[in-house]
């Protein structure tokens, strides 16, 4: 049978049932190529266990990825429990939070998914559109507040994913009910169609001045703006940021978010359902890697954008407000929430939640949120936020936490509070080199380098990924090393530690044990040459990489570099 591709595999999908109902009961341990397409709109991923399969490819390494979809970062305290449970019995034993605020469990085998999807669902949660051609999780700022102007903006999270939510009971019926009944009205969902978007669809929320999100990187991007009196005005919106692209494809390629309009509260639904619909008439349908909506803003401009957008809302948009410049903050700590609680940040190295030894994270966060029934607020840094804990139980907590050997930020470098990296191996199909499994030994490489030069304090954003798609934003960061083939990285430099500048490539093809040790005269340089309070991303935007280039060891100038 010819190759369908995944246009045809959406438009013939049924809403979105394809054939898995019928290939769940088939016995076999994976799904078809045709099925595993349609599985991404349920949140679930077919993977090989890529550590195993290397040691023995005579067996069938096949296992499960599922993504709860979490607006925001929400849980309630039942709910994270039920994730903790659920890790245990179908999944590896942890639990990994992401880089958009949900939570994935790894190595689920296809005899457990509906069994998994109902007891994530007992929990009221879903996993429906966590993946897939649609609009993914909403990100948005998730700092608790008592401030009801505040609350409001991270409540948009709620409305537009009730809003852009795929209308389609084959979820239901596939996992919870067991049996398909198809209503033909709801085969062409209303507002994505019968073949869905041509691409995944990214949403943040941001505070102005707060770009805890990495607002720019998404396809759209709504910053929250307050006037004097801390009333909420509306949003400045962003379209066409994103981060995905691939070695030697100069026609694919990272991009910041272009400032389009400022919408008020009551025209943000209009406003962003108007630009999902954009993409969806306009993207690309041929061509997979260059159909996300960024595409679309560079080569038709934002002149044509507004037009466009304009006609099919209907109504006139007004121009970007002044924003006050960005910083970041990543909410860990102990901090007041307004309302006479408080919530804690704790880090969570590479979003892996797991018991290491005597640093018993899982075990320690499970025994807090139970213990105290904590709502849970997870990071777009992959880190998580117990919150609504009244101040008499703040030193109570923190024994228990002691108790299970869990660090505090103030016992964590600012390089290693500040770094991301990707799952990549063993689980992602596409990671061409290791990212978090051994980006902890980097930071510790990094640590030393920073100790040696006499800077330990430096406040720096290093990223890691396996591959160039950016699943840790590495582009906005102010160093990035993405995998470029076996256990060799491209290194980029110069992103702000606002996350508002691309950073550009500046070594290629550097071995994972040299990463740090080839930028240790940049490191050098900076500590010499920086103005004061500049940051080092600043500082190598300001000297330009090419200069810095020129630091480095001959070997590296010519073997891996980019021409200058
Ligand atoms: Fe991602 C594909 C993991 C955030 C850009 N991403 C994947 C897959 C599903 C691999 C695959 O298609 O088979 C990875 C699964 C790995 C695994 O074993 O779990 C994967 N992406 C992740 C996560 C888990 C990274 C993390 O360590 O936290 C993040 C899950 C987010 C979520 O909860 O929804 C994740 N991915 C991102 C981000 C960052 C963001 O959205 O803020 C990006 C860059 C922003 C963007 O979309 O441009 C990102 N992922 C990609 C791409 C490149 C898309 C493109 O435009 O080219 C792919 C590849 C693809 O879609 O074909 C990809
Ligand atoms: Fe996989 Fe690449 Fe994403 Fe890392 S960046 S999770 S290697 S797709």
């Amino acid at each position: 049978m010819a190759k369908q591709s995944v246009e045809q595999i959406k438009a013939e999908s049924r809403g979105l049932r394809g054939t898995i109902g019928a290939e769940l009961a088939n016995g076999d341990h994976f799904f078809s190529a045709a099925a595993e397409k349609i599985l991404k709109f349920h949140g679930i991923y077919q993977q090989e266990d890529r550590d195993a399969r290397k040691q023995d490819r005579t067996l069938d390494h096949h296992q499960f990825m599922l993504r709860t979809r979490l607006p925001g970062g929400q849980l309630t305290a039942d709910q994270y429990i039920a994730h903790d449970d659920i890790a245990e019995r179908y999944a590896n034993g942890t639990l990994r939070i992401t880089t958009r605020q949900t939570i994935q469990f790894h190595g689920v085998l296809k005899g457990e998914l509906r069994d998994t999807v109902r007891e994530i669902n007992n929990a009221l949660v879903t996993t429906l559109g966590a993946c897939g051609d649609i609009v993914r999780n909403v990100v948005a700022c998730p700092a608790p507040t008592a401030d009801p102007q505040r609350r409001a903006v991270q409540d948009y999270a709620l409305s537009l994913t009730d809003a852009l939510f795929p209308r389609t009971n084959a979820y239901h019926q596939i996992w919870l009910d067991g049996e398909e009944i198809i209503d033909d009205h709801e085969i062409e969902d209303p507002l994505y169609k019968q073949t869905y978007l041509p691409r995944k669809f990214k949403i943040a929320i941001a505070y102005a001045g707060d770009n805890c999100v990495d607002v720019y990187t998404n396809d759209v991007g709504l910053v929250a703006l307050f006037d004097a009196d801390q009333q909420l005005t509306g949003f400045n919106l962003l379209a066409g940021g994103g981060m995905g692209m691939t070695h030697n494809n100069d026609a694919t390629y990272a991009r910041l978010a272009d400032e389009i309009a400022f919408v008020t509260p009551d025209q943000v639904i209009a406003a962003v359902t108007g630009i999902v619909s954009i993409h969806r008439d306009f993207g690309d349908r041929e061509n997979r890697k260059h159909a996300r909506l960024k595409y679309i803003l560079h080569e038709r401009g934002v002149e044509w954008f507004r037009a466009e957008l304009v006609q099919r809302i209907g109504f006139d948009l007004a121009p970007v407000k002044p924003m006050p410049p960005f910083t970041v903050h990543d909410h860990l700590g102990w901090h007041e929430q307004g309302d006479g609680r408080w919530y804690l940040g704790l880090h969570v190295e590479n979003g892996r939640i797991v018991d290491r030894g005597a640093y018993r994270l899982r075990s320690g966060l499970r025994a807090v949120i139970e213990g105290f029934d904590l709502p849970v607020r997870l990071t777009a840094q992959q880190n998580i936020l117990l919150t609504d804990i009244p101040p008499g139980d703040r030193p109570f907590i923190d024994a228990l936490l002691d108790d299970y050997g869990v660090r505090r930020v103030e016992a964590i470098s600012k390089a290693r509070r500040n770094a991301l990296a990707c799952v990549a191996l063993p689980t992602c199909g596409l990671a061409i080199t290791e990212a978090e499994r051994v980006f902890p030994h980097v930071i510790d490489q990094l640590e030393t380098a920073l100790e040696d030069l006499g800077i330990p304090a430096t406040d720096i954003t290093a990223r890691m990924t396996g591959c160039p798609n950016g699943c840790a934003r590495p582009y906005v960061a102010e160093i990035a090393f993405v995998g470029r083939s076996l256990d060799k990285y491209t290194i980029f430099l110069g992103g702000s530690p606002a996350g508002t500048r691309l950073a550009r490539p500046f070594l290629d093809l550097v071995p994972l044990d040299q990463l740090v040790s080839v930028l240790y005269p940049v490191l050098a340089h900076y500590r010499d040459q920086r103005a004061s309070g500049e940051a080092f991303g600043d500082f190598v935007a300001r000297i330009g990489v090419d200069h810095l280039r020129a630091l480095v060891p001959e070997v590296w100038r010519t073997a891996g570099a980019f021409g200058d």
